[in-house]
This record gives C-alpha cells, structure tokens and sequence, in this order.
C-alpha cells in the first residue's frame, strides 16, 4: 500500500481559518488577542520557529511582541521579564522558546510563568491540570498532532498508538492526551525510549506510530506494521550543499520506505510543524477570551 500524506499546511490552514472568525468576534468586543514570544541566544533553528510564530500571529490578527535577548543574559534578567509581562494586560500569552541557552534554569522559567499565559501548557499546573484531565492549555505539538488525526477521519478510540520518544515538550504529553478518557483520547498507549529494548518490537503491534525521538531513521520501515498510520514529528537538520541554506530537513522516520507500508503518512516538512504553530495561535486566542470573558 502507498500511505495517503497527510497535509499538514491544508490543515493547519483550515484551523487558522476557524480562528479568524473568533478573532474578528474578540476584536469587536475592543479585544485583540497578544502574544509575547521570548527567544534567548541564536540557535538557527529557534530563531526560525520564533519568526514562523510571529508571522503567523502577524497573518491572523494576533498581536505579538518579540523579544530576543542575548544568550549571555541572565537568569535574573529572564526572570524579570516573564514577570513584565506577566503584569502586562496586552498580553495573553508567554512564549520562552525552548531549548534555552546553556547556564540558565529552564524548569525556574516556566514555573514563572503566569499559568493563565502559558500558552505552551508547560507550567506544572498545566501539566497536572493535563494530567487529571481538566481544563488547561495543551502543549502546540501534541494538540497538533491529535487534531491531525481527527481531522484525518483516523480513528483514535481503541487504537493502539506506540509513541517514540518521551520528551516532556512532546513525548510524555502526547501519550498523556492519548489515554485521556475523552473522545479524542481512549487509546492503548506504549511509550518507547532510548532505553527501550527493542522498539521495533513495540511499533509493529501499533494502529499507530508517533516518532518523536529528535534522530533520523528512528522509524524504518520494517518497524512498521502493513496498512499502520505514521506521524513524524522529527525536525532535523541535514547538511546538504546542494541546497541553499546548506541543510536539509529530514524528520525522525524513513520517509520514501515507510510511506509504502503506511495507510498513512506525515511529511517533514509541512506535516506536523505546521500545526505546532497553529496550535500555538489557538491556543492564545483561547486565552484573551478567557481573559476576557463575560
Ligand atoms: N516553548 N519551545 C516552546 N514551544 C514550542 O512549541 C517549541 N517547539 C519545539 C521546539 N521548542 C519549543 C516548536 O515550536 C519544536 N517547534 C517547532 C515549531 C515549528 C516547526 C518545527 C518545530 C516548523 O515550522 N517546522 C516546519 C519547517 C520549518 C523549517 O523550514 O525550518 C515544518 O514544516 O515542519
């Protein structure tokens, strides 16, 4: 079988247009939805998933503002800042891009956060709230990759999903969202890691593979059972002179293998990355309604 791709751009664009609307909605009540996004040092990278976020707030209608402070800065500075804009009413959401330069506490950053602006649901009463199942902002990538899947017409109820990799930004929510008793969520989760004995052992009994160990050919193609949905969340870069920029982006599965097993398939890039940032979006127009509700 040839997997069906999963367009990532078509369907990230389809949730920013549902937003639209609720942003005109905000908007005629005096309200525009802001969002901060933070980004300390110069990892390309970052800075280029920082610059995405911006635009896309930019195209939609969400104000943001950008600060980008020196990888030198300070723990104390840093702090200071969340604080600011904590206190600051434009704002409904705090955006630290992660991984954060060495030298500076990630975990005392987000638990500074003001839990009610973390649109990227990493404060730990974000998480716990996750957990339990109650209301709370759900972290972009994993939020992304459900809707994905629902909006796919893939079925998760009952499902089987074999998630590679247990990150806290990534791996640990998502297989947390999966087993929620709720109708997006009522799978049978297993979680694979770097100490995991065999993964392929895992992945071949899964209705569904989630790949997001951050390495190349993580997921090849005999790891995949005939007929099995994959979705990779994999963003890495592989140099290429070549191509312009000199890199290339590969995700974490044997694309051009797996995609002849797989019913289907997720494409890096414009698979998951997209819906990252769209998450994002909805969630911080989530967040100036309820700033701003009744
Ligand atoms: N605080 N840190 C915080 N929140 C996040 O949600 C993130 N993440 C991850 C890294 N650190 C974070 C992101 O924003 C990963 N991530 C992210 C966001 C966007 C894209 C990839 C990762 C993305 O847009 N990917 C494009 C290709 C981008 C390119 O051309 O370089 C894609 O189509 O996959």
């Amino acid at each position: 079988m040839a997997a069906s791709i999963i367009d990532g751009k078509t369907i990230a664009q389809q949730i920013r247009g549902e937003l639209t609307g609720e942003i005109a909605q905000l908007k005629a009540r005096g309200v525009i939805p802001g969002l901060a996004v933070v980004l300390v040092g110069d990892d390309p990278a970052s800075r280029s998933y920082v610059t995405a976020k911006e635009k896309a707030c930019h195209e939609i209608g969400i104000y943001s503002a950008d600060h980008r402070l020196p990888a030198a800065t300070s723990q104390a500075e840093l702090m200071a800042l969340v604080r600011q804009l904590n206190g600051d009413p434009r704002i409904h959401g705090i955006l630290v891009q992660l991984p954060l330069p060495k030298g500076l506490d990630e975990s005392a950053v987000l638990l500074a956060i003001d839990p009610d602006k973390d649109i990227d649901g990493f404060h730990p009463i974000n998480v716990g709230r996750m957990v339990i199942g109650e209301k709370a902002f759900l972290p972009c990538t994993p939020h992304g990759v459900i809707q994905l899947l629902v909006r796919s017409g893939i079925r998760i109820d009952g499902a089987h999903v074999v998630v590679v990799g247990r990150s806290n930004i990534v791996g640990k929510p998502l297989a947390n969202l999966l087993l929620q008793k709720s109708p997006h969520g009522n799978a049978t989760v297993t979680i694979c890691h770097t100490r995991t004995k065999d993964i392929g052992h895992h992945t071949r009994q899964a209705d569904i593979v989630v790949a997001a160990a951050g390495r190349p050919n993580t997921v090849t193609a005999d790891m995949i059972r005939e007929g099995a949905v994959v979705i990779d969340v994999g963003v890495n870069r592989i140099e290429d002179a070549s191509k312009k920029q000199g890199f290339r982006l590969v995700g974490d599965v044997d694309f051009e293998a797996v995609r002849l097993k797989a019913s289907f398939i997720t494409p890096v890039p414009g698979g998951v990355g997209p819906m990252t940032i769209t998450m994002l979006l909805y969630n911080t127009v989530a967040s100036a309604r309820r700033h701003h509700a009744g």
